[in-house]
């Protein structure tokens, strides 16, 4: 099947000749390199580090960060790259996001001139791999109350607890920490190979398998006092890096709905029932307008909040809005593309089946759907619903 974008308000006209230039270099890579092998992997539960060197080359690691080695594209441009990898497969975009949004940000954001110029090059190179360490088995939505400790112990810090469901953990050679310290949350920078550091892949995904997650495990893991990240004092520094990851999520999600709503208008265009092609049927038409129109709402919603974000004014529950709206949609896409296609929409050799349990995932991460309602009804209201804690 041939991929045809849908953009039925001309959305094209409104993006400038780099950002086009960004997506399809982009849209090529996940054609030609990516799309071959994503099914496999998801078979095999494998994420394919064989692209994380073109990913590199193609600029798409820390992409719109400026210096160190990255190539300090715009947040629209940013958007475009990440909504063709998710097309491809939300495994894809999720490690691009953790690599450049989550740690790479962190790093960006928080760290010392010292801490930027060692790891910054080597992580936009693709040369070393980062992940972002703040869930933990028994703090999810609610971060604030994470258990993970650094306790100061000479010109070392002292690292003890337990992360869960962190993507490119097994594989990731610096995992930025977050943990309560002198009272307040901050982050680490813990290298692989520390001794007290280590991984165990979680095993078992029906979803986003083509992603690696892992618990992370820290007891009596000591690290220089420089591995601090100085500029993190409280939650709004790991918070500051998910705004980042959210607006990624936000375009990507639009991505795999294009490539629902592209394989369920040619296979209605394909499939004969009762004599006739099934996109002769109203009942089938209303499934196929629907995504449409929803995907034209979102791919409007991501553009606005581009430009917002270009001109320095989105707000943080602005990303949420198109972070919570943009999953449900592409994950209704999926669904109804499913739908389209009978029973070949449970089958691997079409990709709704992949993207809709992959979406489950996107639900739930980064904020759950319901998270983002509730910071959404503290914007409108100015009353925190979260509960005690919250
Ligand atoms: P609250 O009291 O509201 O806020 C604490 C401080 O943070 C500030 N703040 C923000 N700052 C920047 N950006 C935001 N989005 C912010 N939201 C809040 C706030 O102003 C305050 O600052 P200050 O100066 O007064 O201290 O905090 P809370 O404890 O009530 O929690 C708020 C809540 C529930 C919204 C937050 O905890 C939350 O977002 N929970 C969801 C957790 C989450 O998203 N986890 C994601 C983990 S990483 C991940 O999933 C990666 S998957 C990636 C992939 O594979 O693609
Ligand atoms: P819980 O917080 O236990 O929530 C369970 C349910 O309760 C949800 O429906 C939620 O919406 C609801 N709920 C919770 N609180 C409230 C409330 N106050 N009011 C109403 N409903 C509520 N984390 C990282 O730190 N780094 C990563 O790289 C990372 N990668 C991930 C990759 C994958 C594949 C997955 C699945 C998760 C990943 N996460 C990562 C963790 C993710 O951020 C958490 O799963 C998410 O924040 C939700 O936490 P939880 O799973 O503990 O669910």
């Amino acid at each position: 099947m041939t991929f045809k974008a849908p953009d039925y308000y001309q959305l094209d006209e409104l993006y400038s000749d780099e950002e086009l230039l960004v997506r399809s270099s982009v849209r090529k890579f996940v054609e030609e390199r990516a799309l071959p092998l994503l099914p496999a992997c998801f078979e095999e539960g494998r994420f394919p580090r064989e692209l994380i060197g073109e990913m590199a080359e193609l600029g798409l690691l820390g992409a719109n960060l400026e210096g160190y080695g990255c190539a300090g594209i715009g947040p629209v441009a940013y958007g475009l790259a990440l909504q063709e990898l998710e097309r491809g497969d939300s495994g894809l975009r999720s490690f691009v996001s953790v690599q450049g949004s989550l740690g790479m940000y962190a790093i960006y954001a928080h760290g010392t001139e010292e801490q930027k110029s060692r790891w910054l090059p080597e992580l936009a190179a693709g040369k070393k791999i980062v992940c972002f360490g703040l869930t933990e088995p028994d703090f999810g939505s609610n971060p604030s109350g994470l258990q993970t400790r650094a306790d100061t112990a000479g010109d070392e810090y002292i690292l003890n607890g337990n992360k869960m469901w962190i993507t490119n953990g097994s594989i990731a050679d610096v995992a930025v920490i977050w943990a309560q310290c002198d009272g307040e949350i901050s982050g680490f920078l813990v290298e692989s190979g520390t001794p007290g550091f280590s991984s165990t892949t979680q095993k078992g995904k029906w979803s986003l398998r083509t992603s690696d997650t892992a618990e992370l495990h820290l007891e009596d893991c000591r690290i220089p006092s420089d591995c601090r990240l100085p500029k993190t004092t409280g939650l709004k520094a790991p918070l500051m890096c998910l705004n980042q990851a959210r607006y990624g999520i936000a375009w990507g999600a639009v991505g795999a709905a294009m490539a629902c709503y592209s394989e369920a208008l040619d296979y209605a265009g394909s499939r004969v029932q009762f004599g006739s092609p099934i996109s002769s049927y109203q009942l089938v038409q209303q499934k196929l307008v629907d995504m449409l129109s929803a995907i034209t709402a979102s791919q409007l919603r991501c553009q606005r909040l581009g430009r917002l974000k270009e001109s320095g004014a989105v707000r943080p529950q602005q990303i949420s809005l198109a972070k919570r709206d943009n999953v449900a949609m592409a994950l209704e896409c999926a669904r109804n593309t499913r739908d389209v296609l009978g029973a070949n929409g449970i089958m691997e050799e079409y990709q709704c089946g992949r993207h809709m349990r992959n979406l489950e995932s996107v639900k739930t991460y980064e904020g759950t759907h319901d998270i983002h309602t509730l910071i959404l009804g503290n914007d409108i209201t100015g009353i925190s619903a979260f509960g005690e804690g919250g």
